[in-house]
């Protein structure tokens, strides 16, 4: 597809600014940061969303093998997008769904945001590519550009042997693990905003590390973002995907719109919020 497409005109994706400050206003007398969750909703620049088939939401199939199954599927009651090995026998087994980005510098330098929501349908102990999401950029943690090398920030899914989730962030230098306590659905986000020098990692709406560096390597391929299995080897674990979302955060002039008093109060509010959507689950670092 046309990468360009994944964007959404300019002028959309910051709202024009009288509605901006009336919903800045309204943010502001919220009580409940429930609602706050909502209100302040960054532009969705591509997601994939239940058991929508990827391939109609902006992504690109690649797979390995034509055996490699992506289906609809309902687990439980959650509506998801399921990937697995199905009657694949060879050594390619893997299938992605992948969307090019042309260019991502705007929402780099601006801030972005990348939520999964994932679960693991039997036990992978492999914690790696086999269960990933991948924002390949052309920017490093500290949002310096470079054209000759990439940075991978790249969540690797897998379970314990009894089935609980497991998360490792894809490092330079040493990866990070999070074990968790269950194997429900949960919500993975990196965040990124300007003069942050990491990426910050949270677990539901919870804080776990604000200094993720992700992995840089050579290259020169233009920014992408992936889910799915990127590993060649076997699982009978299936993925089931309930949510991919990248978002462009808003840029940080259109705070300034809102004043020099109310601004803090959002930045506030912002940062609040990051940690009041979600539940708190125990984590440990592995
Ligand atoms: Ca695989």
């Amino acid at each position: 597809m046309n990468s360009s497409s994944l964007f959404f005109p300019a002028g959309r994706m910051i709202p024009a600014s009288s509605s901006l400050r009336r919903a800045a206003t309204a943010a502001l007398r919220l009580s409940s940061f429930g609602l706050l969750c909502t209100s302040l909703s960054a532009a969705v620049l591509l997601q994939h969303q239940g058991s929508h088939d990827p391939t109609t939401e902006g992504w690109t199939r690649l797979a390995g093998d034509p055996g490699m199954v992506g289906a609809a599927y309902t687990d439980g009651t959650t509506p998801v997008w399921q990937i697995h090995d199905g009657t694949s026998t060879t050594a390619t087994r893997t299938l992605v769904y992948q969307s090019n980005l042309s260019s991502e510098a705007t929402p780099f330098l601006t801030g972005w945001r990348m939520s999964v929501s994932v679960r693991i349908e039997g036990n992978n102990a492999s914690l790696g590519a086999n269960t990933q999401a991948l924002f390949y950029a052309d920017h490093d943690a500290a949002g310096t550009y470079s054209a000759t090398t990439r940075t991978f920030y790249n969540l690797h899914f897998g379970t314990n042997s009894s089935g609980n989730m497991r998360v490792q962030l894809f490092q330079t230098g040493g990866n990070l693990v999070y074990n968790l306590t269950d194997s429900l659905f949960h919500e993975f986000t990196l965040e990124w905003k300007p003069g942050d020098t990491g990426v910050s990692f949270y677990i539901d709406g919870e804080l776990q590390t604000d200094a993720y560096q992700g992995f840089t390597a050579n290259g020169t391929q233009a920014p992408y973002l992936n889910f799915g299995d990127g590993n060649a080897g076997a699982t009978t674990a299936k993925q089931n995907w309930a949510l991919v979302k990248f978002e462009q955060i808003p840029e940080p002039g259109s705070v300034a719109l809102f004043g020099s008093l109310a601004a803090p109060g959002l930045y506030w509010l912002t940062r609040r919020r990051r940690r009041s959507c979600g539940g708190a689950i125990p984590v440990d670092l592995g």
